[in-house]
């Protein structure tokens, strides 16, 4: 089991030279230990935000959480029709996996469901169901380009347009306040806010969002991703968000940087590797997980593997042969994979499917966490 690194406490070493004219003595070393708390990007953020961002760190240091996009929305077959809800990991598991991934692609535009036909009401419903559950929410936005009505994977050169001064501010700040009323809506049934790990403008060192890689420069990515989070932080007062920062795949701990809007800025960082079957997937990972440990270690921050998977699980035993390799002794908090869309584009098993075994292995692993391993943290 892996143990985090994570410190509140940083041990300062302070070498005292000893001033002298004979002999010179041996330096002298002085332990000072400073507090050093957590510093969110949100200073007004509500309590259980702050006890989400404490449920991660007691996650990390027990093993990684896993999570399934649409987990409960929809699988293999069939959709969502009443509560409570199931879904495909419960299927062939037994038990939900621990984080539950929605997304808020189209909101902006006004619609009733999202771009893959998920009814924002019931996500809503669905949001405040996991949370109930005990478990651990993330939301990404494929937001629609303001500019010219394209959806995320056009290509034009957009950001300057949607800063501050840009010729469609006004456009992209009501995009967000439809988001950030959306965020404001999820009380559970206390009243309070349910709190969100929210991951705007993800995989940007990739060239295929119009947010990333040659669509846009990185300092107008870091700027965009900042004033983002001042929209819904300080205009819309929005409280109830862990900020992510999750780049594409990298080579090194430079390019990983390249787009980091700031330690102000992002709470927790994390990583997007998919394993398209080049048999590189283990080392890349393994590779790209030490780097993101690196900098989150030198930051005090948490870190994750904010997207992967296999479309279609191939090989069968993916789970455990390649995904459980990659991961184990990573230190990352969780790991997320894609939705069960169709019989082409699926990354959990499903009943009848053929890694549902390997499947039921790798959840086995005292390192790796579902729903019941997590729920009471
Ligand atoms: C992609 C695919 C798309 C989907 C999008 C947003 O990776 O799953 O089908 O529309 O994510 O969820």
């Amino acid at each position: 089991m892996q143990q985090k690194n994570l410190r509140n406490i940083s041990i300062v070493f302070i070498a005292v030279l000893m001033f002298s004219c004979k002999p010179k003595k041996a330096d002298e070393t002085v332990e000072v230990i400073e507090e050093n708390p957590i510093q969110f990007v949100d200073k007004d953020l509500t309590q259980e935000t702050k006890q989400l961002r404490n449920k991660l760190e007691v996650i990390a240091s027990k093993g990684i959480a896993f999570g399934h996009q649409d987990a409960t929305a929809y699988g293999i077959g069939w959709k969502h029709s009443g509560f409570p809800s199931d879904s495909d990991v419960k299927k062939v598991t037994g038990d939900f996996p621990a984080m539950f991934g929605f997304e808020l692609g189209d909101l902006e535009l006004g619609k009733a469901t999202n771009l893959d036909s998920v009814n924002f009401d019931l996500m809503k419903k669905l949001i405040i169901e996991a949370d109930k559950m005990g478990g651990l929410i993330s939301v990404s936005w494929h937001m629609n380009n303001p500019v010219n009505g394209n959806n995320s994977w056009d290509k034009t050169e957009t950001i300057s347009k949607l800063l501050k001064g840009g010729t469609h501010r006004d456009k992209f700040e009501n995009y967000v306040s439809k988001v950030a009323d959306f965020f404001l809506d999820l009380k559970d049934e206390d009243g309070n806010l349910v709190p969100v790990i929210f991951r705007p403008w993800h995989e940007m060192s990739g060239s295929w969002f119009w947010w990333g890689g040659e669509n846009t420069t990185h300092e107008q990515y870091k700027q965009f991703f900042r004033e983002t989070v001042e929209l819904f932080r300080d205009r819309y007062n929005v409280h109830n968000l862990l900020y992510v920062y999750s780049p594409d795949k990298i080579q090194t701990e430079e390019e990983y940087m390249a787009y980091y809007p700031g330690d102000e800025y992002a709470d927790i960082i994390g990583i997007d590797i998919y394993d398209f079957g080049d048999g590189k997937h283990i080392e890349r990972v393994q590779n790209s997980l030490a780097i993101v440990k690196k900098v989150a270690d030198e930051k005090g921050k948490l870190f994750a593997f904010t997207e992967t998977g296999r479309e279609k699980i191939n090989p069968s035993n993916w789970y455990t042969s390649v995904a459980y390799p990659g991961i184990k002794n990573s230190g990352a908090a969780y790991m997320f994979v894609w939705r069960n869309a169709n019989l082409g584009h699926f990354y959990a098993p499903y009943p009848g499917h053929e890694s549902v075994e390997d499947f039921i292995e790798f959840k086995n692993k005292p390192d790796i966490l579902f729903l019941e391993d997590i729920k009471g943290l």
